[in-house]
């Protein structure tokens, strides 16, 4: 029957063209296939599924409805199979590897100095620029360095194994930078002008102030006539450029075997309810000159040693030394 024949062969066309159409719509890799195949098979005009909608009229009435329902699923087919092409060649190949660069990105979390590492650096920008040059020494010391040349005799309590950290062989774990003072005037004629950073170790019981192992920053000036009066000038300039001008620190009368006279320094703490030592400084000790080779009437020097954690911890208003210890982030991230 030429009605049945008419139908089945234009339910296979339709199935033809949905087929064709796919096909062309899936393999369109540009914008322009995608567009050519729009226009060959969705072209209002001569498209090929206006075709196919052009074919209902001929068709029996019988054969319209099963044809016409077939032929919408069909159009609604290929308009899919057309927006999945747009999408597709549209989309930057990063989103096709699974890598959409639209997305916000992942911040990393960027790791910086420790404050006391932040601290000894602006220590070492700020005496350069009072002209001091950086010296270093070993942190596994002789006692020579550590005590003798520094004019501390074997009885001074200074020297107590309760106080000290020995190790075999006649060395010790240094309990003060000013070992570092001896290795610079070993190694070179006057004049002198440097600082010495690093750790120093000490057996002291732990409080907010103090730790077992702890920095020091040791300052040497050695030249014709240098005077306490300059001593006084270069550790007050000094307070005023780190901790501010409104610092305000004061010297104590003290002693120290290898400078004389001495003094202690103390800064007026955060909070300025109470004075906190910052270092101990003097005059180089006439005996120091002679155990490294100067000569005490030809000049004259000044020393200064420093706690860098307390410096650190007035400058941020920290209260208590442990916390520079703890590697705790949310302490550490504030600096
Ligand atoms: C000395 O160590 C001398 N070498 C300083 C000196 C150098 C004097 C040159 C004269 C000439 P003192 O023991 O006071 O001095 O220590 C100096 C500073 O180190 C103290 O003022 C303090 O700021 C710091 N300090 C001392 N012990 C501790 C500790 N256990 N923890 C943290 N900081 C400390």
């Amino acid at each position: 029957m030429s009605t049945a024949d008419t139908l089945s062969t234009a339910l296979a066309d339709l199935e033809a063209l949905e087929t064709s159409g796919k096909a062309a719509f899936g393999q369109a890799q540009t914008g322009d296939a995608v567009e050519a195949a729009r226009i060959e098979f969705l072209g209002l005009k001569q498209g090929r599924v206006k075709s196919a909608q052009e074919r209902l009229k001929s068709l029996e009435s019988g054969a319209k409805r099963e044809y016409g329902q077939r032929f919408n699923a069909v159009k609604q087919a290929l308009e899919v199979a057309w927006n999945d092409a747009k999408t597709r060649v549209e989309r930057p190949a990063s989103v096709a590897a699974g890598i959409d660069v639209t997305l916000p990105g992942q911040k990393p979390r960027l790791g910086h100095r420790h404050p006391l590492t932040q601290t000894a650096d602006e220590l070492i920008d700020l005496f350069g620029r009072f002209g001091f040059a950086v010296a270093r020494g070993p942190e596994v010391e002789d006692v020579r360095h550590n005590f003798e040349a520094l004019n501390i005799p074997l009885s001074h309590p200074a020297r107590d194994p309760l106080d000290n950290f020995y190790l075999p062989g006649g060395t010790m774990l240094r309990s003060q930078t000013s070992t570092v003072q001896i290795r610079v005037m070993e190694n070179q004629p006057p004049p002198v002008r440097v600082i010495a950073i690093g750790r120093v170790y000490r057996p002291d019981t732990v409080d907010a102030t103090h730790s077992f192992m702890f920095h020091q920053i040791e300052g040497l000036m050695v030249d014709k006539g240098v005077t306490m009066a300059d001593l006084k000038t270069v550790l007050r300039l000094f307070a005023e450029s780190y901790l501010g001008k409104d610092v305000q620190i004061r010297f104590r009368p003290s002693f120290f075997p290898f400078t004389e006279p001495s003094v202690e320094v103390d800064m007026l703490w955060h909070g300025g309810d109470r004075w906190v030592e910052m270092g101990g400084a003097g005059m180089v000790d006439p005996n120091v000159f002679r155990a490294v080779g100067y000569d005490p009437e030809e000049v004259t020097g000044f020393a200064f040693g420093l706690g860098i954690e307390r410096l650190c911890m007035r400058r941020h208003g920290i209260d208590d030394i442990r916390l520079l210890y703890q590697n705790d982030s949310r302490f550490l991230s504030q600096f």
